[in-house]
C-alpha cells in the first residue's frame, strides 16, 4: 500500500498564500486521460507536468499537493501510470491550470520498444505542447539525476530559454537523513543548472507548502512571451 498522504491541517503559521495556493490545489478534479498525444485536448489553460522516472513519486506528489488521497494512482509496483492523465485546478467549475500525470520512464521490465515508444511521446509531449507552463522532475534522490532525466532536461531547455519553468522535485526526503538531504540538494542544484530545487516527502509533507506557492505562482504570473512573437 503506498503511504497514506497526511489530512490536510490548516496550520496556524501557514501564511494567507500557503493557505489560498493549498486550497487551489485542493479543488483538482480528473479530466481526462489519453494513450497517446493525439487524444489529448488542445487546451489554453496552463499545463504543469510532472514526469520522471518511474516509481519516482509522481502521482502520490499530485495526490499529497492536491490533499486528495485516489486521484492519481500510486502504486508499489513501477509502471503504474500508463497513460498521460489531465486533472483541472481552479474554483467553482472554472479551470484556471490543468496537472499533468505522465507515465515514468526508466523501467527496467518494459520491453525495449515500448520503452522507446514512450520515450518519444514524451519527447513530443514536451516539444509541441503548446500550453506547457511548467515540468516538475520528479527525482528520487537516493538514485539522483540519471541519464534519462538529463536527456529530459536537454529536450525541454530550449522551452526553457523561452519562459517555460521547471522544478525539480527531490522526493521520499523521508528516506535520508539530514546530512543526505543537504548533499542532495545541493548536487541536484548543480545538475539542474539553475531550475528550482525542492526537497519533498509525501510521508512527512515536507515540502508541500513551497510546492504549492511555486505552482500557484506559475498561474498568477503573466504568460512568457513566444520570442518569435511580432510586436504589435
Ligand atoms: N517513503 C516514501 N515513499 C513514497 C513517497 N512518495 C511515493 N512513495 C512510494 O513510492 C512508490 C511509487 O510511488 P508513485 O507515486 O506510484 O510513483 P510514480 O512516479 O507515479 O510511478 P509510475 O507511475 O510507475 O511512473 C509507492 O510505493 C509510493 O508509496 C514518499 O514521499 N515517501
Ligand atoms: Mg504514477
Amino acid at each position: 500500500m503506498p503511504p497514506r498522504p497526511a489530512p490536510a491541517r490548516s496550520r496556524p503559521d501557514a501564511d494567507a498564500a500557503t493557505r489560498q495556493a493549498l486550497g487551489w490545489l485542493h479543488t483538482a478534479r480528473f479530466l481526462t486521460t489519453a494513450a497517446q498525444l493525439d487524444q489529448l485536448p488542445a487546451l489554453d489553460t496552463p499545463e504543469i507536468a510532472f514526469v520522471g522516472r518511474s516509481n519516482a513519486g509522481k502521482s502520490t506528489a499530485i495526490n499529497t499537493l492536491t490533499q486528495q488521497t485516489q486521484l492519481a494512482f500510486a502504486s508499489r509496483k513501477p509502471g503504474r501510470t500508463q497513460h498521460i492523465n489531465l486533472f483541472a485546478l481552479g474554483r467553482q467549475g472554472q479551470t484556471d491550470a490543468v496537472l499533468a500525470d505522465l507515465p515514468g520512464y526508466g523501467y527496467a521490465a518494459v520491453p525495449l520498444a515500448d520503452k522507446l515508444r514512450w520515450q518519444r511521446v514524451m519527447a513530443n509531449y514536451l516539444v509541441s505542447r503548446a500550453n506547457l507552463r511548467a515540468v516538475v522532475l520528479m527525482c528520487d534522490p537516493r538514485h539522483g539525476l540519471k541519464e534519462l532525466d538529463e536527456a529530459l532536461l536537454d529536450v525541454i531547455r530550449p522551452r526553457v530559454e523561452q519562459g517555460l519553468k521547471f522544478l525539480v522535485l527531490l522526493t521520499k526526503a523521508d528516506k535520508l537523513t539530514r546530512a543526505e538531504q543537504a548533499k542532495a540538494l545541493s548536487i541536484a542544484r548543480l545538475q539542474a543548472g539553475g531550475g528550482e530545487v525542492m526537497l519533498f516527502s509525501a510521508l512527512k509533507r515536507q515540502g508541500v507548502e513551497p510546492a504549492a506557492l511555486w505552482l500557484r505562482a506559475l498561474v498568477d504570473a503573466p504568460p512568457p512571451v513566444p520570442s518569435a512573437q511580432e510586436p504589435a
